[in-house]
């Protein structure tokens, strides 16, 4: 698969016209609900000022619970990331006009330890969700194709001019497109040279046993989680079934738990048994 040896994938015209309308609506209004906060904190040098993530947007508008398994691109993502997949984070995020705030090319997976990172395409995915067409200086995403295989400690590149690189690609999408990438792939944000903010909607997946975040989680489960896909999405544990067996076709079954379950069941009853006999 082209993901496996690329380590991401630039998908078009994914977000169906209509959720597409609804989420630049949902977008504006929660951006503007939180704005002046977030000036604020940059007023006080508590913020960022380079960017602005709107907090929480599960909480935002039911459009982004939406995009968390939207049907167009969920299977696929299934694929690259397995059957035990969860959310694992979110941001909604205004890039301003501005040189970049990524670091050049970086993985996100650096300090993550245990973990072969150059063997495993599926350990930390993203989406990137874009709702407006983007303007090539408009702060787009570029990637090392390849670069999540590269030993440990290979030399970071360093790439005087991207547009001319014959190792980096740059991505300019399109209102409606996404782009899904491993987290290990060596990526940046491009300065945004335009006059224009960048909005985007930014998702991350990884397995149900790993540690996720709050922002993954809707404030009301008891509307959202309402489906066994999205339970498991939003890290709804089932009691009995073990972090690593979540599934989404059908938990695996794991007989000496079951076995180790009655066996304790069985104990409790005979210390009860007795508690009564002698108390
Ligand atoms: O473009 C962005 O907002 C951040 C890009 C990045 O480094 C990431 O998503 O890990």
């Amino acid at each position: 698969m082209k993901f496996e040896t690329q380590g991401f994938l630039h998908l078009k015209e994914v977000i169906p016209s209509g959720v597409l309308q609804n989420t630049q609506v949902a977008f504006d209004a929660a951006s503007q609900r939180y704005y002046d906060q977030w000036r604020q904190s940059v007023k006080v040098g508590t913020g960022e000022a380079r960017f602005f993530d709107i907090p929480n947007i599960l909480d935002q508008g039911s459009v982004f619970v939406d995009l968390v398994d939207l049907s167009t691109i969920f299977e696929l993502l299934v694929d690259i990331v397995g059957q035990d997949i969860q959310l694992n984070h979110t941001h909604a995020r205004l890039f301003y006009p501005g040189p970049t705030f990524t670091p050049p090319w970086h993985s996100d997976m650096m300090s993550v330890l245990g973990v072969d990172h150059a063997h495993t395409s599926n350990f930390l995915v993203k989406i990137h969700y874009f709702i407006e067409d983007l303007r090539p200086d408009q702060g787009c995403l570029a990637f090392i194709p390849g670069s999540h295989r590269y030993p440990a400690k290979h030399p970071t590149p360093v790439i005087a001019d991207v547009e001319k690189s014959p190792a980096a690609v740059k991505i300019v999408p399109k209102a409606g497109d996404a782009v899904i990438f491993n987290t290990h792939l060596l990526h940046m944000a491009l300065d945004n040279r335009s006059d224009v903010v960048r909005k985007s909607i930014i998702y991350a997946y990884s397995h149900y046993w790993m540690k996720h975040y709050a922002n993954s989680v809707p404030t009301d489960l008891e509307r959202f989680a309402n489906t066994p896909q999205r339970k498991q999405l939003f890290g709804v544990d089932i009691e009995g079934v073990p972090y690593f067996n979540r599934r989404l076709q059908g938990n695996i079954d794991q007989p000496w738990h079951s076995t180790l379950l009655s066996a304790s069941k069985r104990l409790i009853k005979r210390a009860l048994l007795r508690n009564s006999t002698f108390g």
